[in-house]
Formats: structure tokens, sequence, C-alpha cells
């Protein structure tokens, strides 16, 4: 079997994706996001210009060795823009091999080990009572973690805290937009939200929350401490993680369990903070950290040093990912939560896919592949369209960190 075609769509239902298709000359097709919010065609012409014309002529099954094409071969290693190509690539060759075996990738990856992938939802709002209200609606709908942010009194608008009903969506203008971040301010009142949601659902809910890596090591320390009476699952992305010693000293501090990964992109990003135990969950995913193959070798490390996953997976993540995602999830001995924003009835609409959530649980396609396809017909009426994520800065004018 031989790749023949690779076509690179660009589409935008509600929000923009890159999506790689692989066709093979018996027919058989793949699929691979390759979606980098706000990055999004530097990623379609890194696959366009420099990767599609190595593909045509390859054997499909051969998985690895054409990650190892892309990755050795290329002499500039690593980065979001290469990696987001390479998963593409190599999440279209895993589709195309379950679908050649008949099997669910899942299967080929070991099969199952547990009977369904616990997601957590978003709860967000301005006020801690509006938020108590939309908590209670995830645990109405079954869930059994969810994610708590919310505004913050005398910061006009804060990163993570949806605006657009039940779809989050932060990418906005063409030219990024700017908000204001007091950190003063944000350390004071997060305890007291926390306070008030452990109060009011119990020990039972599992909770979580997003610091967008906005602080120091020692502010993180701090908010740690303070946040242990409320036993949260995960803190995440805590402080910016270029620097991955910085994180010894939030450990040192507080036994509030650390999550982090979704800006990562490869092993070596994480592989000190894996091997020093020094986060609890990892949370790289499909699309931003070379797609499934390189994903799994993560997992596997962090497997041996007591890290658990916890796989990003924001609406700017398509439901190809998602799709490759819950099989990576349900296989691994080490999984941890995934996390799940519906997407918009349009983007459901151009990646009709199998997966399903049930019970506080999301359950892989059954069908031979990822079970998911990109509906290219429809996906030629949503044209891209420019935005990017807000830069965020203190009240000085200072730009600040995410
Ligand atoms: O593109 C950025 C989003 O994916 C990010 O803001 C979402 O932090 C995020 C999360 O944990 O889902
Ligand atoms: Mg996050």
């Amino acid at each position: 079997m031989r790749i023949v075609d690779a076509r690179v769509v660009v589409t935008c239902p509600d929000r923009n994706f890159v999506t790689l298709k692989l066709v093979t000359d018996e027919g058989v097709t793949g699929v691979g996001d390759a979606t980098l919010n706000g990055r999004e065609l530097a990623v379609a012409s890194y696959l366009t210009d420099h990767v599609v014309p190595a593909l045509i002529g390859r054997d499909p099954a051969r998985i690895e060795d054409t990650w190892q094409y892309l990755y050795k071969g290329a002499y500039w290693r690593r980065g979001p823009v290469t990696m987001t190509a390479i998963a593409a690539v190599d999440t279209a060759l895993w589709d195309i091999k379950g679908k050649v075996a008949g099997l669910p990738v899942y299967q080929l990856l070991g099969g199952r080990c547990r009977d369904g992938v616990t997601v957590y939802g978003h709860a967000s709002a301005d006020t801690t009572d509006e938020v108590l209200v939309d908590i209670a609606g995830y645990v109405e709908r079954g869930y059994r973690a969810v994610r708590v942010q919310t505004g913050i009194p005398g910061v006009a608008a804060t990163y993570g805290v949806g605006r657009r009903g039940p779809h989050y969506e932060p990418a906005d203008s063409a030219i990024p937009s700017e908000t204001v971040w007091s950190t003063e301010r944000y350390l004071a009142h997060i305890p007291t939200v926390f306070s008030r949601v452990r109060d009011e659902f119990g020990p039972g809910l599992r909770l979580l929350h997003d610091v967008h890596h906005r602080l120091t090591p020692i502010e993180a320390a701090r908010l740690g401490k303070s946040l242990e009476p409320y036993a949260l699952t995960w803190l995440e992305d805590p402080v910016p993680a270029e620097l991955q010693e910085g994180y010894r000293l939030i450990r040192q501090h507080t036994t509030t369990p650390i999550a982090v990964g979704e800006v990562f992109n490869s092993i070596w990003d994480c592989q000190a903070l894996i091997r020093e135990q020094l986060i609890d969950y990892i949370r790289t995913t499909v699309v931003h950290a070379g797609g499934i193959s390189h994903l799994r070798r993560i997992f596997d490390l962090a497997a041996l040093h007591h890290v658990r996953s916890g796989s990003h997976g924001a609406t700017d993540l398509s439901p190809v990912c998602l799709a490759a995602a819950l099989h990576v999830d349900i296989s691994i001995p080490n999984f941890g939560l995934q996390e799940y924003m519906r997407h918009t009835e349009a983007t459901d609409e151009v990646f009709p896919h199998t997966y399903r959530f049930a019970d506080g649980y999301l359950h892989p396609s059954e069908a031979p592949g990822l079970g998911v396809d990109l509906d290219e017909e429809l996906a030629a009426k949503y044209p891209y369209r420019p935005a990017s994520l807000p830069v965020n800065r203190l009240e000085d004018g200072t730009v600040h960190s995410w």
C-alpha cells in the first residue's frame, strides 16, 4: 500500500482547524489534527510545502519509521509547529493502520485498561455564586470532575473564564486583544472560591484549577498551600515551564498536586519534571506532542515515576485529536483524567465521529481506525478567519506570561 494523496484542509466551523487527510492507492484514508491555536497557517504551510511532497509514495504501515524520518530527518527538531505537523501525519497513519486491521486504534495499543475515560468539564463564571450554579449543572450531567475558574474582583477580564455561553473560545481578534492582570488580587480571591465550592459539593467531586502560567514559583507555592484544605485534584500550569527547576520550589512547599504540559511538544520538555517527580499529571496531548506514537512514549516514562496522564482537550483541539486521545487514554495503565470541552454543533458536523459521552465518561469509538472523519465538502463552506489568543499585561503595562 502507498500514500497517493495528502490534503491539508483549513476550515473554520466556529473556530479554525487544520486537518491532514492521507489517501492510499487502495482507497483507505486517515485523518490527523494539525491545529495550533492562533498559528494555524504556519502548520498548514509546514505540511503542504515541506512534508506532503515527501509522503507521496511512502508505505503508510511504517508509522515509527515515518516519525523518525520527519523528526530526525528535518535536522531542526522540536518546536510547536514541527511537532504539530508530525503529530498530524502520525495520527493519520494510526487511523489507516486501524482501518486496514479492522480494529479500533486502542486495540492496536494493547486494548482496554479501563471501562471508560473519566473527563473533566469547565465551570467558569464571573462570580462565585454563578460558578456554583455552573458546577451544579456539570454534576447533574454526570461529570465526576470539574475545572473551576472565576473572574477576579477588580480585574476586568480573566483569561480562561468563558464569555460565550457553553463553548470556550479564548482566541478572538486577528490582532491580539489585551487583558490586565493582578497577581495580588488573584491570590487573595481564589481560595475563597474553593472554600465555597468544597462546602457546597462535599469531598466526592474532583476539583481542578488552571493558573495559565501566571505566577512565579514562590507565588504558586503560596497558592498551592492556601488551597490544600480544599483537596484539589490538580493545580494546572502554575508557572511558565521553560525552567523545569522552578517546579522544585513549588514541590518543597505544598502537597497540592501539580499538572503541566499543554504547551509542551516533546518528551524533552517534561523529562526532568517526570523523572524528579515534580509533577503529578502530565498534560501533553496528541496534536501538540508529536502524535499517538510520541505521546505514548511520554506517558510510558510518566508511568515509571508515578505521574498520570491528563491530556489537554480544549476546543481548539479538533474532534480528530479528541478521538485519538481517547484511544490512548483507554489503553494506558497510568491514565489520570481527560479534559473535555464540548465542540460546537458546526464543528461536530464537519468532523463526524462515534466517540460518546455518558455518565461522566467518554467512550472511544469501536469503529476501525480512530472513528472520526473530516467532511471536506462541508469544511469548504467555512473559510479560515484569523483569530489570536489575547496578550496579558500587568496593571503597569508590562507584558506578563500566560
Ligand atoms: O489554545 C489555548 C487553549 O487551549 C488553552 O487556553 C486552554 O488552558 C487551557 C486548557 O487547560 O484547556
Ligand atoms: Mg490549561
